[in-house]
């Protein structure tokens, strides 16, 4: 028998070695020091810390392509069940999908198997691990029921108070949370590691619509409700998420302020805008909101996003891509934005074959800064 180390035996001690002393060093192989990524949650996953950290990179080369349920269905199909193909609009219009994909978990706090749109949480599952494995970044917001009447989130009934901590409906929001977390917990990627998410709940809370916004709360409560939420989830052992905070256009500063957490609960800042106004005041508001939310994210050292958008006025405007969309979030250093759900021809707002914007969606796809999902993994760590 040999005592001496063989060549072999001697390159194997050197790569461990080297290993061994990155790991020292607090860096993983790929050169990410995750101690020195800071998020709200402390405990979050190094899954998590990579994604916002790919979501700071991505911010500084461009702004990424995102569709609300772009794989689940689009104008005049609907996913089987088979949910091997990842089909979506956007991918027939350009060849490519979106960077960004939204999901809505609405009644999965009810324990349903489909969200309230008729997504099957199960399709939800297979498509955000096949789309994290392409470089996708996935969000959720979370159009839940009214926890005291069992109405829908427009159901304007207060409710607030009720599932905050002594609150009459405790209970069944702790019920609720955990059906939430199994759920975050549930998505694993191929090596069974959770998949990190940017949720972004209680949205629009500046807005009267839903029971956690406007004149059906107080800024106080919903600042309690989302501290709770997070705090009822990172007790669930949910370490995978991002927290994204995104009030409906503001008209000032103060209105972006008034029922922010505060910094150290939240990861992203955001802003919904859609051209209910018309095509010009939304450019403008698109300029500005952004421009406010960037003051605040570039404060905080924290990434932004337009989290939702879309043209409103389905089946007008052949050029909305290029000479209302681009100009607002032009040279913003928005992270992403995301175009709400193609739900059927009178509620759409991307476009798809043969729909009026097709040609200049192209051209809007073009542009170097707008970034789809065959070009994400150049830009990020993966
Ligand atoms: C809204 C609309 C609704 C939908 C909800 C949640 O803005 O699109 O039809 O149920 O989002 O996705």
């Amino acid at each position: 028998m040999k005592s001496t180390l063989s060549i072999k035996d001697f390159i194997k001690y050197l790569i461990v070695l080297s290993l061994l002393v990155l790991n020292v060093g607090c860096k993983s192989i790929s050169g990410i020091d995750y101690n020195a990524i800071k998020v709200s949650d402390i405990q979050a996953t190094n899954s998590t810390k990579l994604l916002y950290h790919n979501i700071q990179s991505i911010s500084r080369k461009g702004i990424a392509f995102g569709h609300q349920d772009a794989t689940a269905y689009g104008i005049g199909w609907k996913h089987d069940e088979n949910y091997e193909v990842l089909k979506s609009d956007i991918q027939k219009v350009v060849g490519a999908l979106p960077v960004v994909h939204g999901y809505d978990i609405g009644h999965i706090e009810l324990g349903r198997n489909h969200n309230l749109d008729t997504v099957s949480f199960d399709l939800m599952r297979n498509h955000i691990q096949k789309l994290y494995d392409k470089g996708a970044i996935i969000t959720m917001s979370w159009h839940l029921d009214n926890p005291v009447t069992g109405g829908s989130s427009w159901d304007k009934t207060p409710a607030v108070p009720a599932v905050l901590e002594g609150g009459g409906q405790r209970d069944k929001y702790v019920l609720w949370i955990k059906r939430l977390a199994e759920f975050f917990n549930s998505l694993k990627d191929k090596q069974g590691n959770v998949i990190p998410i940017v949720f972004r709940p209680f949205h629009e809370m500046n807005g009267s619509w839903f029971w956690w916004g406007g004149d059906n709360v107080s800024p106080e409560d919903y600042k309690q409700l989302w501290k709770e939420t997070k705090q009822l989830l990172e007790e669930n052992n949910v370490h995978s998420l991002l927290y994204a905070y995104s009030p409906n256009t503001v008209s000032s500063e103060e209105e972006f302020e008034k029922y922010y957490p505060g910094d150290e609960f939240v990861d992203i800042l955001g802003v919904d805008i859609y051209n209910h106004s018309g095509n010009e005041a939304f450019t403008k508001d698109v300029k500005w909101n952004l421009e406010i939310v960037k003051q605040k994210a570039l404060l905080a050292n924290k990434p932004f996003a337009l989290t939702e958008t879309g043209n409103n006025n389905f089946g007008e405007d052949p050029l909305w891509w290029t000479q209302t969309l681009y100009p607002g979030i032009k040279d913003s250093g928005a992270a992403w934005m995301l175009l709400w759900r193609n739900a059927r021809p009178s509620h759409y707002f991307a476009t798809y074959p043969g729909e009026i914007s097709e040609e200049n969606f192209k051209e809007f796809a073009e542009l170097e800064e707008i970034i789809f999902l065959d070009e994400v993994k150049e830009l990020t760590t993966n």
